[in-house]
C-alpha cells in the first residue's frame, strides 16, 4: 500500500471517529432531585429556579416532590440510585435520619449535593457540597431588627409569639436559635408562645388563632420563620379585629412577593431575605463534580433585610 493511500485511509478513519465524538460527549448529565414539597411561595420559586437552570444547561432532571415527608425523599433517593443517575441532589425536609440512605448513595459511587437545607450527619463525606443560606444568621437579623425597634420604647415589655417552621427542619432550628441568641440582650423582649406552623399559610393562620385566643391583647410581636406563615397569621389578626403591623408588629423571613405586598399595605414590618434562586449554582456544582473538579463543601448565598419602608421601591425588582 502506497504512503498516500495509507495516509488517506488513516485520515478517513480519524474523521469518522471525530464525527462520533460529539455524540459520545453529548450524553446529558442526569440529576435526580428530591424536593421538600410545594408548601410555600419560597419553595415554588426554588423549584422553578432548579428546573430552569437544568433546562438551560441541557441537564436531564429527574424531579420528585416529597410532599414534606422524609420517607418519600428516602424512597426517591433509592430510586435515583437504582436508575444510576450521575448526581443526586436534595433539600432535606428535616436534619436527621439520613445516614443510611446517604451511605447507600456513597457505596453506589453517586455524589450527593445538598441544596437549601442541611443534614446532621457524623460522616461529612456523605455529601460533596451544601448550597444554601445561613439560617442562624437570618434569625439573628430578625432579632437585630427587633432590638432596634425596641429602642424606641425602651421601658415597654414586648411579648413575642413565634411561628416556627417545620419541626426538625434546619431553617426552623437555626432561625429559632439565631433570633433567641440576639434578643437575649434585651430583658424586655420575651417569647411567650412558640409553636410550629409547618411553613404553610393555612397552619400559620390556625396557630395564630390559637395564640390570639390564649394570649389576646398580650401579644406585641409575631416572629414567623417564613412569609407564608406570617401571611396566614395576618388573616387571623385581622379576623380578631386587630391591625397587623400596628397592634402586632410582624417580623418574617424569605422575602417573597407576598411579603412585599403585605409590607406595602402596612401589614408586615420587615422580611429577612432567604434566596431561593439556587438552580444555577446547583447545576454548575453538579457539572464540576462530574468533571472531577474540586467544589466547596459549603456555598452560602448573599441575602438582605427589607423593612416595610423599602418595600414599595423594592417590589418591582423582586425576582421571586
Ligand atoms: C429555607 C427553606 C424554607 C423557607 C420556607 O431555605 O427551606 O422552606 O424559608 C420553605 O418558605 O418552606
Amino acid at each position: 500500500m502506497t504512503f498516500t493511500r495509507r495516509t488517506l485511509l488513516l485520515a478517513a478513519a480519524a474523521a469518522s471517529f471525530a464525527a462520533a465524538i460529539p455524540a459520545f460527549a453529548a450524553k446529558p448529565l442526569v440529576i435526580g432531585f428530591s424536593q421538600v414539597g410545594a408548601e410555600s411561595e419560597w419553595r415554588t420559586a426554588n423549584t422553578a429556579s432548579i428546573k430552569a437552570a437544568a433546562k438551560a444547561a441541557g441537564v436531564t432532571l429527574k424531579f420528585a416532590d416529597a410532599q414534606q415527608q422524609q420517607q418519600n425523599q428516602i424512597k426517591a433517593i433509592r430510586s435515583f440510585i437504582a436508575q444510576r443517575v450521575d448526581v443526586i441532589a436534595f433539600s432535606p425536609v428535616v436534619e436527621t435520619g439520613w445516614e443510611s440512605v446517604l451511605r447507600e448513595a456513597k457505596n453506589a459511587k453517586i455524589p450527593v449535593i445538598l441544596t437549601d437545607r442541611a443534614v446532621n450527619v457524623g460522616d461529612q463525606s456523605l455529601y460533596v457540597s451544601f448550597i444554601g443560606s445561613d439560617f442562624v444568621e437570618e434569625g439573628r437579623r430578625a432579632g437585630h431588627w427587633l432590638l432596634d425597634y425596641a429602642k424606641k420604647n425602651p421601658n415597654k415589655q414586648l411579648n413575642i409569639v413565634e411561628l416556627q417552621g417545620t419541626t426538625g427542619a434546619a431553617p426552623a432550628n437555626d432561625r429559632k436559635r439565631g433570633f433567641a441568641e440576639v434578643i437575649a440582650a434585651n430583658p424586655k423582649l420575651k417569647i411567650v408562645r412558640s409553636q410550629t406552623g409547618d411553613f404553610t399559610r393555612a397552619k400559620g393562620k390556625e396557630v395564630m388563632e390559637a395564640f390570639l385566643k390564649s394570649e389576646g391583647k398580650n401579644i406585641n410581636v409575631l416572629y414567623a420563620h417564613n412569609d407564608d406563615m406570617a401571611i396566614g397569621a395576618i388573616q387571623a389578626i385581622e379576623e380578631a379585629g386587630l391591625k397587623p403591623g400596628k397592634d402586632i408588629i410582624i417580623i418574617s423571613v424569605d422575602g417573597v412577593k407576598g411579603a412585599f405586598e403585605a409590607m406595602a399595605q402596612g401589614k408586615l414590618n420587615v422580611t429577612v431575605e432567604c434566596n431561593p434562586l439556587l438552580g444555577p449554582l446547583l447545576i454548575k456544582t453538579a457539572q464540576d463534580v462530574v468533571a472531577g473538579k474540586p467544589v466547596p463543601k459549603r456555598v452560602t448565598v448573599q441575602e438582605g433585610v427589607y423593612p416595610a419602608d423599602l418595600a414599595a421601591k423594592e417590589l418591582p425588582n423582586r425576582k421571586y
